[in-house]
């Protein structure tokens, strides 16, 4: 017998400092390519995309955030009904890590303990990462977060972390 199709639609959002990578993460995701020449975002890009996760067919809506600037302004748009966020830092830069305070606590004020997904991501450069995985660990376990090392760039574990935020999702509201 064939299994019924079951549906569900969900708002994720990005979060995480200028630069870390959070529009290429979403365009391999969504393209599975990376590129080099994106316009820094103004506004908000919202995408949406769709994926079957455990014969359940998702559309995910995609809020990635631009100019940080802006942010005090559209937070409370961007983050409602948001059902998850991933909270982006990049490996190499020390000062997107210790603001990740700043986007947790933005986020839980609204949504509560709705998930949220911790990504240190420009895990290709090597040489350069000077947040280590046992420091981000130990955030996240603190901060009650799961935790992935990706690249945009490579398209290292790019999907493991969307998927992992969606099915987490999905347990919190099974359609
Ligand atoms: P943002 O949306 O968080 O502001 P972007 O970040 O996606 O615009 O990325 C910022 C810069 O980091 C871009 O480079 C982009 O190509 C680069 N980048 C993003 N992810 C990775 C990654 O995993 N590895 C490497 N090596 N670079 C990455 P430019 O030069 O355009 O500023
Ligand atoms: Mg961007």
């Amino acid at each position: 017998m064939a299994e019924e199709e079951k549906e569900i639609k969900m708002k994720i959002c990005l979060l995480g400092d200028g630069g870390v990578g959070k529009t290429s993460l979403v365009y391999r995701f969504i393209q599975n390519r990376f590129s080099t020449d994106f316009k820094s975002t103004l506004g908000v890009n919202l995408l949406k995309h769709e994926v079957a996760i455990d014969h359940i067919r998702v559309t995910v809506q995609i809020w990635d955030l631009g100019g940080q600037d802006k942010y005090e302004g559209l937070r409370k748009l961007y983050l409602d009904g948001s059902q998850g966020a991933l909270l982006v830092f990049d490996k190499t830069n020390k000062k997107s890590y210790e603001n990740l305070e700043k986007w947790v606590r933005s986020f839980r004020d609204l949504r509560g303990g709705k998930p949220m997904l911790l990504i240190g991501n420009k895990l290709d450069l090597k040489e350069f990462i000077v947040i280590d995985d046992e420091t981000a660990e130990s955030y996240s376990k603190s901060h009650d977060l799961d935790y992935i090392s990706t690249s945009a760039k490579t398209g290292e574990k790019v999907e493991t972390a969307f998927t992992s935020l969606i099915k987490k999702i999905i347990e919190n509201n099974p359609p």
